[in-house]
């Protein structure tokens, strides 16, 4: 069986995520989506808050299970068996930091190989920042994240302002 992790901070989940999660998940026979740590990035939401938009937003999905966890992803691949990491690449800026992380990872892991999946060209400008910073001076945000994440960044900026 195999197993494919798609890791990623997902704060929040966007189009242009669920999009290389729905072809991913046609590709290997189970995909996990882990919600992770990026020490370089300060989270609007929660793990376990971007954990549930992702599982609400994927529900559509069978062989998709949507998963946490606070340590290294090589740790991770380890406990679930996965023989796969998933990134997507939207650009060249993505493929510097991504390709630096992959040769780490598999330095550490060779059991596990990244696949890259490229940006479906209709989501390649989408990143979960860009939807942040639209949203935090009250653009709308709809044409880039399903309606249920839409009324959480919305909801995240008007606690923030009281
Ligand atoms: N189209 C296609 N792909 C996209 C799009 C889009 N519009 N938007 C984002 N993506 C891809 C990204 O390229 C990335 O592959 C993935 O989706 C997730 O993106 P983000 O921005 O949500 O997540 P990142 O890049 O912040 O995730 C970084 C990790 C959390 C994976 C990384 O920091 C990590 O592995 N942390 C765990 C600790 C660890 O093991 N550190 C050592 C790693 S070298």
């Amino acid at each position: 069986m195999k197993i494919a992790v798609y890791p990623g901070s997902f704060d929040p989940v966007t189009f242009g995520h669920i999009d290389i999660a729905e072809r991913a998940a046609k590709i290997f026979d189970k995909l996990i989506i882990a919600v992770m740590v990026n020490p370089h990035k300060n989270p609007l939401f929660s793990i376990v808050q971007r954990t549930e938009l992702i599982r609400a937003s994927v529900s559509h999905i069978p062989n998709i299970e949507v998963d946490s966890f606070p340590g290294l992803l090589v740790h991770y691949l380890q406990r679930q068996g996965a023989q796969v990491i998933v990134k997507g690449l939207r650009a060249v800026s993505d493929f510097e930091s991504e390709l630096s992380m992959a040769s780490i990872n598999w330095k550490m892991y060779p059991a596990a190989e990244t696949v890259f999946i490229p940006t479906n060209t209709q989501f390649s400008y989408i990143s979960s920042s860009l939807v942040k910073e639209i949203a935090r001076n009250g653009g709308s945000i709809r044409d880039f994240v399903p309606p249920h994440v839409e009324g959480a960044v919305m909801e995240a900026y008007r606690r923030q302002l009281n």
